[in-house]
C-alpha cells in the first residue's frame, strides 16, 4: 500500500510540477491562452531520459526510467484520462437546486412552493448511497455519497425560505444530514437518535438563516469516516436584502481530500473531487467580470487548508454572513468546516493558477486554472 500510495503521489507531483514548470517558464503573460500548447509541454516535461532539467535528474537517477512519465502511470494503471461518464465538475460548478436538470427530471429532487409570505419552501429529495467515484484519471474511491455525488447536490435559498428535505439512507451504515444554519435540536441529526438506519428515511425542516455560505455533511460515528467517504455538500443561503454587488458568474469551490487507503491521511487533494480536473479543464471567465466563488474547506486529516489565487485581489466575505467584505486579499486560510465568499475580477487576460498554498496539497492534485478571456 505504501509503494502505491508513493506512486499515485509521484505522479501527480509530477503533473503538478510540469503543468508549473511550463507556466512559469513560458514567460507568458503573453502566451497564457495557449492552454494546448502547454499541456503539450507538460507531457514532454521529464518524459526524456537525456533531459538536462535539473530538475529531471534527481528522478532520472533514482528511477532509470525509459520514460518517467509513462512509468509513473505503468505502476499504479493511470492513462491521465478521466472517464467522461459520472460526475462533472465543470456542471457542479454552477449548479444548485438541481438546475442542471431538465425540468421533468428536477421534480423529482426539488420542488419549490410559493407561502403566503412570499417566501418559498423549498422540497429536496435526497438519499444516501455507497458508490465509487473517481477521484484521480484512473483511480476509485469507494465513497458514501449524497445523490451518489461527491460532494451532494448543491442546496440553496434565499434567508427565510423554508427548506424540508426528505431524506432516505439507502447505503449500508447509519447516516444523517447536519446543517449548518439555525435549527431546533430535533432537526440537527448529529446524536445517536437522529442516526437514518439503511433503509430508513427522515425529513428534515427549518427555515433558511442566515444568510451565507454554509454546508451540510453527515454527523453519524466515526465523524471523521463519514466526512471523509464524500458526504458533504454547500449549502447556501442568499440575502432577502442583497445589497452586495450582483456577479455575472457564481462558482461552488469544495475543497477536499481521499484517504485511498484508509491509513488516517489524505492521498489526493482537490477541489470539487477530481485532482487537477480544473488544471486539465481550465474555467473560462470573462476579464473584468464579477466572479462569485462560494468556497468551502472540507478536508479531514490535514488542520489547515488554503485557497490562493494569482494575478488578482479579491474581496472577501468570511462565511458570507455580512454584506461588507471583510479583508482584501489574495490568498485564504481555512480550517475544516470553514468557508468564504470570495468576489473576484480578472484585469487581464491570460491563463491564471489557483491552488492550495500547502504546497504538498498542490502538488497531489489541488491546483487548477482560470483562463480568462
Ligand atoms: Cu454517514
Amino acid at each position: 500500500m505504501k509503494n502505491k500510495k508513493l506512486a499515485i503521489g509521484l505522479f501527480l507531483a509530477l503533473l503538478a510540477a510540469a503543468l508549473m514548470f511550463k507556466f512559469y517558464s513560458n514567460d507568458a503573460h503573453a502566451q497564457k491562452s495557449d492552454f494546448e500548447k502547454m499541456q503539450d509541454a507538460a507531457k514532454d516535461y521529464c518524459a526524456s531520459p537525456n533531459s538536462t532539467d535539473s530538475r529531471c535528474l534527481g528522478y532520472f537517477r533514482s528511477h532509470k526510467p525509459k520514460n518517467l512519465q509513462q512509468t509513473a502511470q505503468e505502476q499504479i494503471g493511470i492513462v491521465g484520462e478521466y472517464e467522461s461518464t459520472g460526475f462533472n465538475p465543470m456542471e457542479y460548478l454552477g449548479t444548485w437546486n438541481f438546475n442542471n436538470l431538465p425540468p421533468a427530471e428536477r421534480s423529482k429532487y426539488y420542488k419549490e412552493t410559493k407561502r403566503p409570505d412570499g417566501s418559498l419552501l423549498r422540497e429536496y429529495w435526497i438519499h444516501a448511497e455507497d458508490r465509487e467515484i473517481e477521484i484521480a484519471p484512473g483511480v476509485f474511491f469507494p465513497a458514501w455519497a449524497y445523490n451518489g455525488q461527491v460532494p451532494g447536490p448543491t442546496i440553496r435559498a434565499t434567508e427565510g425560505d423554508l427548506i424540508r428535505i426528505h431524506f432516505t439512507n439507502k447505503g449500508t451504515k447509519p447516516h444523517t444530514m447536519h446543517f449548518h444554519g439555525f435549527h431546533p435540536s430535533s432537526m440537527d441529526g448529529a446524536m445517536t437518535e437522529d442516526f437514518v438506519y439503511p433503509g430508513q428515511g427522515f425529513t428534515y425542516e427549518f427555515e433558511a438563516d442566515p444568510f451565507g455560505v454554509h454546508l451540510f455533511h453527515c454527523h453519524s460515528v466515526p465523524l471523521k469516516q463519514h466526512i471523509s467517504k464524500g458526504l458533504y455538500g454547500a449549502y447556501i443561503v442568499d440575502p432577502k436584502n442583497d445589497t452586495r454587488p450582483k456577479p455575472d458568474r457564481e462558482l461552488v469551490m469544495v475543497m477536499n481530500a481521499f484517504d485511498t487507503n484508509l491509513d488516517g491521511e489524505n492521498e489526493i487533494y482537490a477541489v470539487n473531487t477530481k485532482a487537477f480536473y480544473y488544471a486539465l479543464n481550465p474555467i473560462k471567465v470573462k476579464k473584468d467580470e464579477l466572479v462569485r466563488i462560494y468556497l468551502i474547506n472540507i478536508v479531514e486529516f490535514d488542520p489547515v487548508n488554503s485557497f490562493h489565487l494569482h494575478a488578482t485581489f479579491f474581496d472577501e466575505y468570511r462565511t458570507g454572513t455580512r454584506q461588507e467584505p471583510n479583508a482584501y486579499t489574495d490568498i485564504v486560510s481555512m480550517a475544516q468546516a470553514e468557508r468564504f465568499i470570495l468576489d473576484v475580477k480578472f484585469r487581464y487576460p491570460g491563463m491564471y493558477m489557483f491552488h492550495a498554498h500547502v504546497s504538498e496539497f498542490t502538488e497531489l492534485g489541488w491546483m487548477g486554472f482560470f483562463e480568462v478571456e
